[in-house]
């Protein structure tokens, strides 16, 4: 695969992006070759480039600049666009962060009801949230397949900017996205690096997240919990004592998190001031008391958000994310648990930075070592910030993730969620990879309008799970989301259970369930210890043989999983070994099987 054409997109407007457009437009593009090409209207920007081989592929670094001289005025930056000369018939849809769908496409599967849904839903699909609905996007990356084989184009790195790769029938373009930030006469921009190569996809995939990992200072070495978590048992209705009660079968089970999530904090983004139920210092007590069992406490927060109706929003309204009509963007319209609308702080104003520091440092010092730091994206939304026209949106992100990381200390362990995955890779220890999970098998028929596409549901975390195991040690910890093994108050059946289980423990292994703990018999202790055992084998970095397959198999070298969410393709061969966990039906419908190589046949 090669670059065949380069061309930069200016702004109208300092600090916004115009409209993206999916036309190749050829004015102000050029041919592609190393070293320096003019590119602009009228040539009025130069763009340097270095192709380096990289493995199996090429690295491709490019510096834009505004050459000055005589009559030359500041340039906004839209977007550098690269026009690639694949043809593939199927490619991998992938949003930026943790629950944006995932997924093997045509090129014209580009589920145009999303043209309909709000702003802040499409936001949570893709990077350019107004391409969802127009084009199949990989955000990030696009691995790509064709009857005369593979190909992948992706950026090795998300700190400067960040990017996406459109597929349509008209062809595959490469997208560095500037958010309108200004070059004076004389300056210049590095973007992230970039990262082609052809072949199999499957190879291809891991090979381009070991680069990406090394490019950007992954933290790999987290161990992984055996935890429990309140969310997807009690959800906005949990209570202290309920806490206390699973507390006790945690700690007499031997598990080393216990992590509270959203339901104890009367607002969003008051995380000191608690409901009702957790009044008045509840929240410290029970930190003291997880910690005191030797277990790490955890704590659920949204540090970029603020509801409409927080204390922290109407004291700091100049903290806000604006749309250009100076009003506060919307990042989530929840109605149900939220009291409607949250706002997105703008972490390009170091006030709001040394929030977020103070803020982490104090839920540290009441003994949080453990954060799921949730709903992310909001600090990457598209909006007016204090710094526009200077930062990207990346940067603006990766400024807000550093400032919680140093207001928690290096040793707390961090989770992202809801977190665009690029800006977040050398920060977080443990990344969700998946759309939420919930005691049921799918969605359901009914779509609550405006409401994202991977509504909750163990099918949805069970695709972006697979579809991501090759990220797992490689940029982070993967969290498949959370594990139900409970027989009551749920509507997974026994077979989707020990699926939903076997995909967990052959993705890593990352475990928390997710249950009221005494509703566990000895069947389920005896599941999770089996588990543990099974993580010697499993928690390595991942691959996926054919990431197009209808069965998909991700293997490391001591074990295999077999999965396959939908259709009826045939199950493969189980490999020589000890099957460790099997659910689902294999002769038809969502089934899984993972498989544990004897210890003599280690790779
Ligand atoms: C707590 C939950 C859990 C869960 C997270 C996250 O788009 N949405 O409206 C939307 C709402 C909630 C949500 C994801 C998306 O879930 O993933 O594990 O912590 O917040 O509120």
């Amino acid at each position: 695969m090669e670059v065949t054409e380069i061309a930069v997109d200016v702004s109208p407007t300092p600090g916004r992006s115009s409209r993206p457009e999916l036309r190749w437009d050829p004015g102000g593009a050029t041919g592609f070759a190393e070293g320096t090409l003019r590119v602009g209207p009228a040539g009025s920007l130069e763009v340097h480039s270095e192709l380096v081989d990289l493995g199996s592929g090429i690295r491709i670094s490019m510096t834009i600049r505004n050459p000055g001289g005589p009559g030359t005025s500041p340039v906004a930056l839209d977007r550098l666009r690269l026009r690639l000369d694949a043809a593939p018939t199927r490619v991998m849809e992938h949003g930026w962060q943790s629950w944006s769908p995932v997924g093997p496409r045509r090129l014209r599967e580009t589920h145009p009801r999303r043209l309909v849904a709000p702003a802040w839903v499409r936001s949570t699909y893709h990077a350019e949230g107004r391409l969802a609905g127009h084009a199949v996007c990989g955000d990030q990356f696009m691995l790509m397949t064709s009857a005369s084989g593979g190909s992948v184009a992706g950026f090795l790195d998300g700190r400067r900017n960040l990017s996406t790769v459109l597929a349509t029938p008209a062809g595959v373009v490469a997208i560095a996205l500037l958010d309108g930030v200004v070059l004076g006469p004389g300056e210049e921009r590095a973007l992230d690096p970039m990262w082609i190569a052809t072949g199999d996809p499957g190879k291809l995939y891991s090979e381009l997240v070991d680069h990406w990992g090394s490019q950007s200072g992954a933290r790999t070495a987290a161990p992984s919990p055996l935890g429990w978590c309140s969310w997807y048992h009690y959800f906005m209705k949990i209570r202290p004592d309920d806490v206390r009660r699973d507390l006790g079968y945690a700690h007499g089970h031997g598990f080393d998190l216990v992590q509270i999530d959203d339901g104890y904090a009367a607002d969003v983004g008051d995380w000191f001031d608690p409901r009702p139920a957790f009044a008045p210092s509840q929240m410290e007590d029970l930190a003291a008391e997880i910690t005191a069992k030797g277990i790490r406490a955890g704590i659920w927060t949204a540090p970029f958000l603020a509801g409409a109706h927080s204390r922290l929003a109407r004291a700091h309204p100049e903290w806000l994310v604006a749309d250009d009509h100076r009003r506060p963007v919307t990042a989530i319209w929840n109605p149900v648990t939220w009291r409607g609308t949250s706002h997105a702080l703008d972490t390009t104003n170091p006030a709001v930075l040394d929030h977020l520091r103070e803020t982490f440092s104090r839920l540290v010092g009441e003994g949080w070592t453990y954060h799921k730091i949730d709903f992310c994206y909001a600090a990457a939304m598209p909006g007016i910030r204090h710094a526009s026209g200077k930062v990207t949106r990346a940067e603006a992100l990766r400024s807000g993730l550093e400032a919680v990381r140093e207001g928690a200390g290096d040793d707390a362990f961090i989770l992202g969620c809801g977190c665009p995955l690029a800006q977040a890779v050398g920060v977080v220890d443990a990344m969700r990879v998946s759309a939420d999970t919930a005691p049921k098998w799918s969605p359901g028929v009914m779509q609550v309008p405006g409401y994202p596409e991977p509504s909750p549901a163990a099918r949805n975390a069970m695709v972006g799970t697979l579809l991501r195991a090759p990220m797992h040690r490689r940029l982070w910890v993967n969290d498949p989301d959370c594990l139900m093994l409970r027989n009551a108050r749920t509507r997974l059946g026994a077979d989707r259970r020990a699926a939903a289980k076997a995909v967990i423990a052959g993705t890593g292994g990352f475990t928390v369930v997710s249950d009221d703990l005494s509703l566990y018999g000895p069947e389920e202790w005896d599941q999770l210890s089996e588990l543990r055992e099974a993580l010697g084998q499993t928690d390595h970095p991942l691959d996926i043989a054919d990431p197009f397959a209808e069965v998909l198999e991700v293997s490391s070298p001591s074990s295999h999983l077999a999965a396959r969410w939908a259709g009826s393709a045939p199950a493969p061969q189980a490999e020589d070994g000890s099957i460790l966990v099997s659910g689902g039906d294999p002769a038809r419908g969502p089934w899984a099987r993972l498989s544990l190589r004897q210890p003599s046949s280690r790779a």
